[in-house]
């Protein structure tokens, strides 16, 4: 046996392995621990949560939100009002740079609203976040226990 081409196989493998570090870490904003509630069958609506890790020197923004979980999904801030939170749709989230944002259960947070079949705990499922600068972030969401608090 000739031990050459595998020894270039190694070597390829290594490149490539290299250059899957290199780009993790080139990555300039990530999305960390994504996880939703699980919902009541028959909830209309349910949230996602993560964290936001902005490692750029340059702010950016999230504008928006996909899914095909749900059959609308927005980004939701809660407010104070009257003593009352209350969720809100908000068009866009600054992110300052170098900076992390947590999305969590009242605070800003991910709505997916229309489910037509509930959040089951142990399931993952994809979202989109769509930020102006660092372009589409795909990200995968766990499902977990009704009670689950963040982090
Ligand atoms: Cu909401």
């Amino acid at each position: 046996m000739n031990p050459k081409p595998r020894l270039s196989a190694i070597r390829y493998a290594l490149a490539g392995l290299l250059m899957i570090i290199m780009s993790t870490a080139q990555a300039e904003v990530s999305v960390l621990e994504a996880w939703s509630r699980a919902t009541p069958p028959g909830h209309p609506a349910g949230g996602a949560y993560f964290r936001l890790v902005n490692d750029s020197d340059r702010g950016d923004r999230v504008v928006g939100v996909r899914t095909d979980r749900a059959p609308r999904v927005e980004l939701h801030r809660t407010i104070e009002e009257g003593g009352n939170a209350r969720m809100v749709h908000t068009p866009e989230i600054p992110v300052a740079a170098n900076s992390e944002l947590i999305f969590e259960p009242g605070g800003r947070h991910v709505m997916l609203m229309g489910l037509t079949e509930a959040l089951t705990e142990g399931e993952t499922y994809e979202i989109v976040l769509e930020l102006e600068r660092a372009g589409d972030i795909p990200v995968t969401v766990e499902v977990r226990a009704p009670t689950a608090m963040e982090y």
